[in-house]
């Protein structure tokens, strides 16, 4: 019994070094383009790097019981009994548990109040969806553009979106900026969005882009709208020539 729990142990020590080499270095995204894109990845990264252990220790148990239990050939029968500990239970119950409570405030509760208990913003976008196209309004500016194929915003602002939609529920999401809610007819979603890189001229970056993320009818995959992160008075100049 101690040799089978030192080989499973040491298995489950290798399988956590290679998983958290991996957790650390791998790269999961390509580049954020929002100040509050590094909030998320964070996050990310940080529940990867906590539920590495937990994984290994399962895959461990599960990989050495199947090779070091298998049913020999000259034997049918079941193998004995398997009794429970309850040292083993209550590890198993405390530890979980304690990492459950710990990702609940940290990132969880945290990161949500990082990302949206600052009200204030530099500049307001409404956002309005509907079957199959986005609606932006600038409110401060009186400008509204219906079926928007881009959206242009001025770089390190701090932008609040106020979203929803006139029919069914879509989402809106931009992959740079690592932000996604749904846009729902009849409610207004916030999100706070403060984007810190301008756009590169080359356009059609599909992880800069407003995307439908909600399957909402036939045209879903194309309900989308290019967004372009530009200086502070390039922004100015387009806003007047809207
Ligand atoms: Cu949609």
């Amino acid at each position: 019994m101690k040799r089978h729990l030192l080989y499973a142990g040491l298995l489950w020590i290798i399988l956590t070094a290679i998983g958290e080499y991996a957790a650390f270095n791998a790269k999961f995204f390509t580049a954020g383009a929002a100040a509050e894109a590094v909030i998320v990845d964070d996050a990310f990264r940080l529940l990867m790097l906590l539920g590495t252990p937990v994984f290994t220790f399962v895959l461990a148990g599960l990989v050495y019981s199947v090779l070091a239990f298998r049913a020999r050939s000259e034997s049918i029968e079941d193998g004995p009994p398997i009794r429970s500990s309850r040292t083993v239970t209550w590890l198993w119950l405390v530890i979980t548990s304690g990492l459950a409570i710990f990702i609940f405030f940290n990132p969880g509760v945290k990161g949500l109040n990082e990302l949206n208990a600052n009200p204030n913003a530099d500049l307001v976008v409404q956002v309005q969806a509907r079957k199959w196209a986005w609606k932006l309004t600038y409110p401060e500016y009186n400008v509204t553009i219906e079926d928007a194929s881009e959206l242009v915003l001025p770089v390190n602002r701090r932008v609040k979106f106020e979203i929803t939609s006139a029919d069914v529920i879509h989402a809106f999401w931009v992959p740079a900026f690592r932000m996604k809610i749904d846009a729902m007819p009849g409610q207004t979603n916030v999100l706070y969005i403060t984007p810190n890189q301008l756009s590169a001229s080359s356009q059609n970056d599909f992880n800069l882009r407003v995307q439908c993320a909600e399957l909402c009818g036939t045209g879903h995959a194309r309900m989308r709208a290019q967004v372009r992160v530009v200086e502070q008075s390039e922004f100015e100049a387009w806003l007047a020539g809207q």
